[in-house]
């Protein structure tokens, strides 16, 4: 089972089974990438954050006559301190696709989207969806955004949306991703607070991993856990053999949501032995004694029934838990993309603070973020939260961003956006009749498509805002707006670990295409509203006006005065407050590179205090039964695909990396009771459809799972959509299927 690397032409593979991942460790020679030929030797470089994941890596971008020519990866950044993913290194590759959307396109009366100007393209959005308006109710249109454009971009789109156009509900795609991190961290901290810093991978002897894939989905943050001298025993908890397992001290494979089960035994039997952290639990929390009776309904029995786990693996854990020094959790979509993810987040917050595991290097209970402005979305996106993580509900938070924007406090909707799923569920019951997708491609990643593709139905006008017109999403759209790409435009993402750092325009857009930055102020002009948005005229004066927002919040960047602060620091994380002792005489600013939350034992509800939350677990919502008797995992497949593959398949270099056809992992066994053979084509079918994938014969599945990469559209047709009540997130991760052979 362990893994085989060979090396073809000049790329370097890595194979796990049968299956071609890739070589996780870069240099441009392992590539034959980020080598610079003669004839395009560059005249200046400058360094901007990778626009795909949520690690936040810098890269070098070589420039000739101002335009990108090359990149290599930025040696001088805390992040990746010289390291890239493939994705990274073939960040412009995307650029020059040939299917980027250079015009508006509109459907006209023979069906068919057409080239439009600007102008035409101006009137139809706003003649469409004000006619909408008018017919249906302010409230009748609806945006979903992404973690993908800049923050300045989000938090205009979302203010020329709620304050502009009288939108009422507007939600992004990390509503699919990090919404019960953020959820779970709200409810137990006081507010959605990440509290670590990447050194904290380096500097822990016990790291945590669960649901997470990092090898694969954050390879550059595993590399910063190979970089840990200490030696440190790293702890896999999936149900599947995945990279991050292979290369773990241990793998916990447990049974598909049984993680919930799984902490509350280990908590309980952590009470038992009198290993909790009294001292720490009484300075810094509230709610540990009912917590503690809740507990008595578990045990490392209970827990190894729920999970399929031997009692003595889970005795171990307990005590490298209670006992470890410095003791880290780290959780991503195994976690958040389920049916009951809040709770689930929070019991690993609880053991983080019952063993005094907060606020010291090494420790934590720490969601890693998807995409690389996911945690921007969070704090700026104004979709379900105020702008700077305040409330549509309080009056005094309105009041707060009106004084701070200079606009009429009734501009700022009183209510709460509806979520996501809500929000396509209002347009089912022929509430919501137009929308606006910016950056995401629902027509591929939302679950259960065969619904989304009903419910598109109900809709008058649907506006795609993307950098393709050859996406799922664009394909159905009633009208396209042509988008700038990362590289296209300036701005700043906000990192995994609260970093924020700057992304540049370093190419010109093909064709008409506009940065969204200047379709929103585009918009904003032709609905008639750019009076609100009058000082919004470029992205660094936006990003000035996003740190006045955070005045006083927990993410509060009073102390960066610009995008010259960011470049002189590499990247500056929140919080970063304007105080007399910020900069020295010179006008330089005297921070820490690396900062974590909690050093003082602080929390951000209003007495200080932590909360302990939890609740019994149940049942999954769709398990396995005789008609459909195996359980769907999915995820990420390789780190050269990126979701729905919009941007990486236009790389060549990508797409040698990574299965061209979509597949299913089975496990060995129980393909070959079923007569499966390696590679042969099978039907898989749930009960909302059947699609055609490759079989992909594995030890790593467990038997009764099969695993399929979400990079592939037929993927979301299987899914059940099922969400966590708390967080509305989706529950992506698990549901009943069966295979026959086609
Ligand atoms: N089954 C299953 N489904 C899943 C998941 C899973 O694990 N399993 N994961 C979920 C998760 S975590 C996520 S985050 C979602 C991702 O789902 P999506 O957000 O829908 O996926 P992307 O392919 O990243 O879509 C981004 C779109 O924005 C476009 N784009 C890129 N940059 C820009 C820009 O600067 N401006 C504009 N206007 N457009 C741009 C791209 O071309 C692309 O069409 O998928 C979710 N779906
Ligand atoms: N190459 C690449 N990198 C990416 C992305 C990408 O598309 N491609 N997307 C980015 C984004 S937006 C995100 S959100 C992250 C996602 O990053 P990850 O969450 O690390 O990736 P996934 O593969 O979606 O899910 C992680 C693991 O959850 C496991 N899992 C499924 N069910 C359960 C369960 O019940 N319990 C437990 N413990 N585990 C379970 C799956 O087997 C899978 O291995 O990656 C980011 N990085
Ligand atoms: S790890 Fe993430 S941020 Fe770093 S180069 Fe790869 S995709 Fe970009
Ligand atoms: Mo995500």
């Amino acid at each position: 089972m362990s893994p085989v690397d060979f090396v073809k032409g000049q790329l370097r593979f890595r194979c796990h089974d049968g299956v071609l991942t890739e070589r996780l460790v870069q240099t441009p020679a392992a590539y034959g990438l980020g080598r610079v030929p003669n004839s395009t030797k560059p005249d200046a470089t400058v360094d901007s954050v990778c626009g795909y994941c949520a690690t936040g890596c810098s890269l070098k971008v070589h420039l000739t006559e101002g335009s990108a020519v090359n990149l290599s990866a930025n040696s001088n950044y805390p992040v990746n301190l010289g390291m890239a993913c493939p994705k990274g290194w073939e960040a412009l590759a995307p650029l020059a696709a040939s299917d980027r959307a250079t015009t508006p396109l509109l459907r006209g009366d023979d069906g068919k989207l057409a080239p439009v100007t600007w102008g035409a393209a101006m009137d139809a959005f706003c003649g469409r969806f004000k006619d909408v308006q008018s017919a249906h109710g302010a409230g009748s249109v609806a945006f979903l955004s992404t973690g993908q454009i800049v923050t300045e971009e989000m938090a205009y789109l979302g203010a020329l949306a709620k304050f502009g156009m009288g939108v009422l509900h507007g939600d992004g795609n990390t509503r699919q991703c990090m919404a019960t991190a953020a959820t779970a961290y709200k409810q137990s901290f006081g507010y959605d607070a990440p509290p670590y810093t990447y050194q904290d991978f380096e500097e822990s002897d016990v790291l945590i991993f669960v649901g997470a894939n990092p090898c694969i989905a954050h390879p550059i943050m595993w590399q910063r856990v190979m970089r840990n001298q200490r030696n440190p025993e790293i702890i896999v908890v999936d149900p599947r053999k995945t990279e991050t397992a292979m290369a773990a001290t241990k793998h916990l494979p447990l049974k598909p949501k049984s993680d919930l089960a799984l902490f509350y035994g280990l908590a309980a039997h952590i009470v038992s032995l009198g290993l909790v952290d009294r001292a720490y639990i009484d300075a810094h929390t509230n709610d540990y004694d009912a917590f503690a009776a809740f507990l008595s309904d578990y045990n490392l029995e209970t827990a190894a029934e729920a999970t399929g786990l031997e009692v003595y693996e889970l005795d171990a854990l307990a005590h490298m838990i209670a006992s470890g020094k410095r003791v880290s959790f780290w959780w991503t979509m195994g976690v958040n993309q389920s049916y009951e993810g809040t709770r689930l987040a929070q019991s690993m917050i609880n053991l983080a603070l019952m063993t005094g595991n907060m606020g010291k290097p090494g420790t934590g209970a720490n969601s890693i973020t998807g995409q690389c402005n996911a945690m921007g979305s969070r704090l700026f996106s104004n979709t379900t939260g105020l702008l700077g993580g305040r409330n549509f509900e309080s009056e005094s938070d309105r009041q707060d961003v009106a004084d701070i924007l200079d606009i009429p406090v009734d501009s700022i909707p009183a209510e709460q956006s509806l979520s996501y799923h809500e929000i396509i569920d209002a347009i089912d019951r022929g509430e919501i009749k137009g929308l606006w997708l910016v950056a995401t491609n629902t027509a591929h990643s939302w679950i259960n498509q065969k619904r989304f593709r009903k419910v598109r139905e109900k809709l008058d006008f649907l506006v795609v805002q993307d950098m393709y017109h050859t996406t799922e999403s664009a394909e159905i759209a009633d009208l396209v707006l042509p988008a700038a790409g990362w590289g296209e435009k300036d701005g700043v993402f906000i990192n995994s670990e609260r970093r924020i750092g700057r992304t540049r325009k370093v190419r010109k857009a093909p064709g008409q295409a506009l940065s969204d930055f200047n379709i929103f102020r585009l918009i904003a002009h032709h609905w008639g509203c750019a009076e609100l948005f009058k000082d919004w005229d470029s992205p660094e004066a936006v990003f000035r006006i996003l740190t006045r927002l955070s005045k006083g919040m927990p993410c509060d960047i009073t102390g960066i005065e610009g995008y010259a602060d960011l470049d002189a620091l590499g990247g500056i994380q929140w919080p970063c407050v304007s105080t007399p002792e910020l900069r020295d005489e010179h006008g330089e600013m005297q921070i820490e590179q690396q900062r974590r939350l909690f050093e003082d034992g602080q929390y951000y509800h209003q007495d200080g205090r932590a909360k302990f939350l939890f609740e019994a677990p149940r049942p999954m919502p769709e398990p396995a039964n005789e008609e459909y008797p195996l359980i769907l995992l999915t995820g990420r497949g390789t780190s050269s695909q990126w979701h729905t593959q919009t941007r990486t398949e236009k790389s060549d270099v990508l797409r040698k990396l990574y299965p061209k056809n979509p597949y299913v992992e089975i496990n060995r066994i129980d393909a070959s009771e079923q007569g499966i053979t390696p590679n042969s084509t099978v039907t898989i079918s749930s009960r909302r459809g059947s699609v055609e994938a490759t079989a992909v014969l594995l030890a790593s599945v467990q038997r009764g799972q099969v695993f399929m990469p979400m990079h592939y559209g037929v993927t979301n047709h299987l899914t059940a959509d099922a969400f966590d009540p708390y967080s509305k997130q989706p529950s992506y991760k698990a549901c009943a299927v069966k295979i026959s052979i086609s």
